[in-house]
């Protein structure tokens, strides 16, 4: 019988309050109807966008032993995810796992999660953005928001921009390494985004509708149904459509509730996700 019950791997960290990173790509996996492993790379009290004084435990020195555990019992994925990740040293046991853990034909999908709004995240400078860069030129599917495409190709930032703006940084992606790109967050007015993504020597834009306030955790959310989506083995257009409806509908849900600043109410909304896989 064919083994069509896919295993992904997704390393990020776990931001045990806060509804990003492991606690959303978990249970967002597990309802696109894929295996899910995690190899947690640093927990933390919360995330660190806007909680103050967290705490964090990293776990990298633990990763190297928990690689060599899986390559001695044979354990193997057909997809690896990458989301939040702390230090180059991280990237590099990532990059190790590409290499040693993926099933032939396995796919590497990295969301450089790593800034938004024109800036890097508090934890990030200048040269943990080159490690990134270099991680995502080995990946199969890169998943960046317009900021981190512009500090993964040293494009300059802008907050209004055309489709040949968009186009250039997809094309600075793909020639750097990247296989398929699937840019987020990809607006030309005040009533739509959308994702452009490209794939086969095309890029396709699928827009929808714009909702006035972001949410924080969004990144995550998108990236983890477009993950379980896409391996499963739908085409990356599909499953970032999958994952933009989905996401769009998360924030819809969370949108008024000022007290949940923190992130988006996913869970109630799973069977989005659950009902396409049946
Ligand atoms: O959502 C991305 C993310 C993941 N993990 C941690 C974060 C963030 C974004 O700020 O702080 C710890």
């Amino acid at each position: 019988m064919k083994n069509d019950y896919k295993r992904i791997l997704t390393v990020q960290d776990i931001s045990c309050v806060g509804q990003c990173s492991l606690t959303v790509a978990l249970p967002i996996l597990s309802a696109c109807g894929v295996e899910t492993a995690v190899l947690p790379s640093a927990v933390l009290s919360t995330h660190t966008a806007g909680f103050t004084g967290f705490t964090c435990r990293d776990l990298t020195s633990d990763m190297p032993a928990i690689i060599d555990h899986w390559k001695k019992e044979g354990i193997q994925f057909d997809a690896v995810y990458t989301g939040y990740l702390g230090s180059a040293e991280q990237i590099a046991y990532v990059k190790r796992i590409f290499a040693e853990l993926l099933k032939e034909g396995g796919v590497r999908i990295v969301d450089p999660a790593m800034a938004d709004n024109g800036k890097l995240y508090p934890a990030f400078d200048l040269a943990f953005a080159d490690e990134m860069k270099k991680l995502t030129s080995d990946a199969d599917v890169v998943l960046p928001n317009i900021t981190e495409a512009c500090f993964l190709t040293g494009t300059e930032y802008k907050e209004r921009y055309d489709e040949e703006y968009v186009n250039g940084l997809i094309a600075k992606l793909h020639e750097a390494g990247a296989g398929k790109v699937v840019l987020t967050g990809v607006s030309y007015d005040d009533e739509t985004t959308g994702v452009a993504v490209f794939e086969n020597g095309e890029t396709k834009y699928y827009r929808h509708e714009k909702m006035p306030k972001g949410c924080h955790g969004t990144g995550d959310v998108f990236a983890s149904a477009f993950a379980g989506m896409y391996a499963r083995g739908m085409s990356a257009y599909d499953a970032a459509k999958i994952a933009a409806d989905y996401t769009l509908h998360c924030i819809k849900y969370t949108s008024g509730d000022e007290s949940h600043w923190y992130g988006v109410k996913f869970e109630p909304l799973l069977s989005d996700l659950t009902d396409l896989v049946k």
